[in-house]
């Protein structure tokens, strides 16, 4: 390993040490995601791609690969955490079993709505989940929105926890989410995302649960039309370095990566937005029921997972202080 201070040698020779490519003059940054171009996540990286480019006069670009091109979120953050990949999109669901401090804001119900969780990610709270993940060889760039994710199934309506009893219900891999499958006596299968469609489409599984952007841009909509608005985590997305390609960059390129993430996520902000209410009215046009639920039974019957991940009272206090959050 090089120390973050030695000097990256740009140039032909540089290149095995980068995850990226770099030619005499450019060092590009390969970046995952497993979103379709256009997704608000797709783009707002693209956009903090040209803040870098410009701002270094062309010696750092990004290269957004969407669409799952280099693999499924478990993998991809396998490889970015070994510097194959060097920056990379995901939710926090993935990571989740490695940063358990990433688990936190994905408990059920434990932010009050949206605006909640903006104002606590962009915060201490936010920049202490960043430290968990840059124990385990990742840099966190920046938080982007996940929005609140919801019960869809192919049976039917799903209106209390009761409904979820012996569902088959795919969910993200990682121990939270069979947890809270457990908790509302559903068989949760982890699933990677891609697998989804097909999953429900076969009736491998019966139900699966998302925010608008995603159940719209996957059309799991035309497979699992009853949309029942549990809102019952927000577990966010991170924008994540590898630490290896990260500590080979020259300083000042690491903070014009640094800063022009931060400056993303506003942009990704008000395209989140925009999407979110496009993709409500693109499924219900496109067939899919939106379902009143009993939110409050969710919450009761989530509860007990709280116990199981906010384990220590590091975790505990974190718990407290996103709850006590203005
Ligand atoms: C989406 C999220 C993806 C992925 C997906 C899933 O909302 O943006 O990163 O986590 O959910 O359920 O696998």
């Amino acid at each position: 390993m090089h120390s973050p201070r030695r000097p990256l040698l740009l140039g032909a020779l540089a290149a095995p040490w980068l995850g990226g490519r770099a030619s005499a003059q450019t060092i590009t940054l390969r970046s995952a995601d497993t979103h379709p171009d256009g997704y608000p996540t797709v783009e707002a990286v693209k956009f903090m791609g040209n803040l870098v480019e410009q701002r270094s006069g062309g010696r750092l670009k990004v290269q957004v690969f969407h669409s799952r091109q280099l693999g499924e979120e478990r993998e991809t953050l396998e490889q970015t955490r070994f510097g194959v990949i060097d920056i990379n999109r995901v939710n926090f669901g993935p990571l989740n079993n490695l940063v358990p401090e990433t688990a936190i804001p994905g408990l059920p119900f434990v932010f009050r709505d949206e605006a909640h969780m903006r104002r606590v990610m962009d915060g201490p709270i936010g920049s202490e989940i960043v430290s968990g993940a840059d124990r385990h060889g990742f840099v966190g760039l920046c938080f982007y929105d996940s929005g609140a994710r919801s019960f869809y199934s192919r049976r039917g309506p799903i209106r209390t926890p009761d409904d979820m009893r012996g569902l088959k219900v795919r969910v993200q891999q990682s121990d939270l989410w069979v947890a809270i499958m457990r908790a509302v006596n559903a068989n949760a299968t982890p699933l990677p995302f891609g697998e989804v469609y097909s999953a429900l489409q076969t009736g491998v599984v019966d139900a699966a649960e998302n925010n608008w952007p995603s159940y719209h841009s996957t059309r799991h909509f035309e497979v699992a039309k009853y949309y029942s608005e549990t809102e019952h985590s927000m577990s966010p997305e991170i924008l994540v370095a590898s630490k290896r390609s990260f500590d080979r960059l020259p300083r000042d390129l690491q903070s014009i990566l640094r800063d022009a993430a931060k400056e993303s996520v506003g942009e990704m902000r008000k395209l989140w937005d925009a999407q979110t209410a496009a993709s409500r009215a693109a499924v219900q046009a496109g067939g899919a029921q939106i379902n009143p639920v009993e939110k409050e039974a969710f919450a009761r019957a989530m509860a007990p997972v709280y116990a199981q991940f906010a384990r220590d009272d590091r975790l505990r206090g974190l718990v407290s202080r996103i709850r006590e959050a203005a």
